[in-house]
């Protein structure tokens, strides 16, 4: 059976224009190279027991190794030479032994066929290989670790123009990589529309990440982007929740899932939000049109060229207006005052959005963790957006004890909130709307086709509600896959 999306079939990962494209960025910073004399070499990771146990732990590839050869096999490593403008991976020596339980191993020749790669050699060839390179060449790596170590004496460890040039590269995706996010999407799409209509047998946190998981596997994503965070009431609050093990009852209605599949080491990353029983509450409703209005909003702004702080500070605006409004926020100050107060943070803590790629939070964002200003600190993304970037769009808003405690127990803040009215929104605990977006020329392509339209949501799940509890038994879903 065929895997993966059918626009792929045939086609290969593109690692060699990932190398090339590395060296492009490689040369705009170290003016002196030349193609003779620098070479890129990369470990993948490797299979390692627990200690004290013959059980492997879960392998997770290195994504440096994998951006330069498309490879997954554990063991594996990769060399760049400019000069040649060759690619070769080097695949692990067969372990005569392991056959029996693991199986026959890739041989030289399929690796050669299946993946973009000029000559395939074996792990006991890198010594020589590498000897070889060496006269000439220094021999770029990431790090010396625990897969390399033995080839030491031929590398160059560290180098910030090595990480510059792949994290450039890795930012803007190629047409192949956006197949393989929107694959990741789509799974995702799939595990999502399964969540919200499994509620009759969904009565704990815990059941809500199986039927995610459950669902993601079934469509061959065996690994997810990140811990699924699934939540209900004010757990909502906790933007990284990962306990996942509260029961669901009628107090705690508000549900936040945000859990995305992984597809070939490519991520998705999707937020969703839903009354459990189908009716939105007053308050729940409410919060939850601001933050739609909020990505809405921002999403109406993004093209390449724009700044994406400009687009995260908006959201800000679009939370202090519509806080005005629902009297949050009182009526008296202005919201511009508001605003300079920095108090929406308290209420929209994290970044609007950040680079999505292998990673979920992907690298060449350059974050200032350190910013003196707390509207900006937890932005992942700090650039002009790019045609080809993938970024998600995730206002959220949330009523959280913990972020709010300063800023209610000092009054120079404190003034600017009606306490009566806020009162009656900690049970919701937070709303996010989260969508996964590849920059175009022309603006942006959501990924994310899973519906955010409240009254959709609401229908979808009544729907599964009507089917009741056995509605849910093995073979009597709806899901074509
Ligand atoms: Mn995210």
């Amino acid at each position: 059976m065929e895997k993966g999306p059918s626009s792929l079939q045939g086609k290969k990962y593109p690692a060699k224009n990932h190398a090339r494209s590395v060296y492009r960025h490689f040369k705009d910073k170290k003016n002196s190279v030349s193609d003779e004399t620098v070479a890129f070499f990369v470990s993948g990771e490797a299979l390692e027991l627990y200690q004290y146990c013959d059980q492997t732990k879960p392998l997770r590839q290195n994504r440096y190794f994998f951006y330069l050869s498309g490879v997954a096999i554990p063991g594996s490593h990769v060399l760049y030479e400019p000069s040649k403008d060759k690619l070769t991976l080097f695949l692990p020596d067969v372990d005569e032994d392991d056959i029996m339980w693991s199986g026959l191993p890739l041989s030289a020749k399929e690796a050669a066929a299946k993946y973009d790669i000029d000559h395939v050699l074996y792990a006991s060839d890198i010594p020589q290989t590498l000897e070889a390179v060496n006269t000439k060449a220094k021999v770029y790596t990431t790090d010396v670790n625990k897969f390399n170590s033995n080839y030491a004496k031929y590398l160059v460890e560290g180098d910030a123009d090595f990480f510059y040039a792949l994290d450039e590269s890795r930012l803007c995706k190629d047409s192949y990589e956006i197949e393989l996010m929107r694959h990741a999407a789509r799974i995702t799409d799939n595990c999502h529309l399964a969540v919200m209509s499994a509620t009759p047998i969904e009565t704990n946190e815990t059941h809500i990440h199986a039927e995610f998981m459950y669902h993601a596997l079934r469509q061959g994503s065996k690994n997810q982007s990140y811990d699924p965070i699934c939540c209900s009431g004010p757990n909502c609050s906790t933007l990284h929740y990962v306990k996942n093990d509260d029961s669901i009852d009628p107090s705690r209605r508000s549900v936040l899932i945000d859990a995305g599949a992984e597809w070939e080491c490519y991520a998705s990353d999707v937020t969703r939000c839903f009354p459990i029983n189908g009716d939105w509450s007053k308050e729940h409703r409410e919060i939850y049109d601001i933050v739609l209005r909020m990505q809405s909003d921002t999403m109406a702004l993004i093209k390449p060229g724009v700044l994406w702080d400009d687009v995260h500070i908006h959201a800000h605006k679009v939370l202090i207006e519509n806080f005005l409004r629902l009297g949050i926020f009182k009526k008296e100050y202005s919201a511009e005052e508001i605003f300079e107060s920095k108090i929406s943070s308290g209420f929209f803590p994290h970044g609007l959005g950040h680079l999505l790629g292998m990673d979920t939070h992907d690298v060449g964002g350059r974050p200032n963790y350190d910013d003196p200003n707390p509207l900006l600190r937890y932005l992942r993304l700090r650039r002009h957006l790019q045609v080809g970037m993938v970024l998600t769009d995730e206002p959220g808003v949330y009523f959280s004890p913990f972020l709010l405690k300063e800023i209610l127990e000092d009054s120079s803040k404190s003034k600017y909130i009606d306490r009566d009215v806020l009162d009656k929104y900690w049970y919701i605990g937070g709303v996010r709307i989260e969508d996964d977006l590849v920059i175009t020329d022309s603006g942006f392509e959501n990924l994310t086709k899973i519906t955010s339209d409240p009254e959709e949501i609401s229908k979808i799940v009544k729907k599964g509600l009507s089917k009741g509890k056995y509605g849910f038994n093995a073979g009597l879903h709806d899901y074509q896959y």
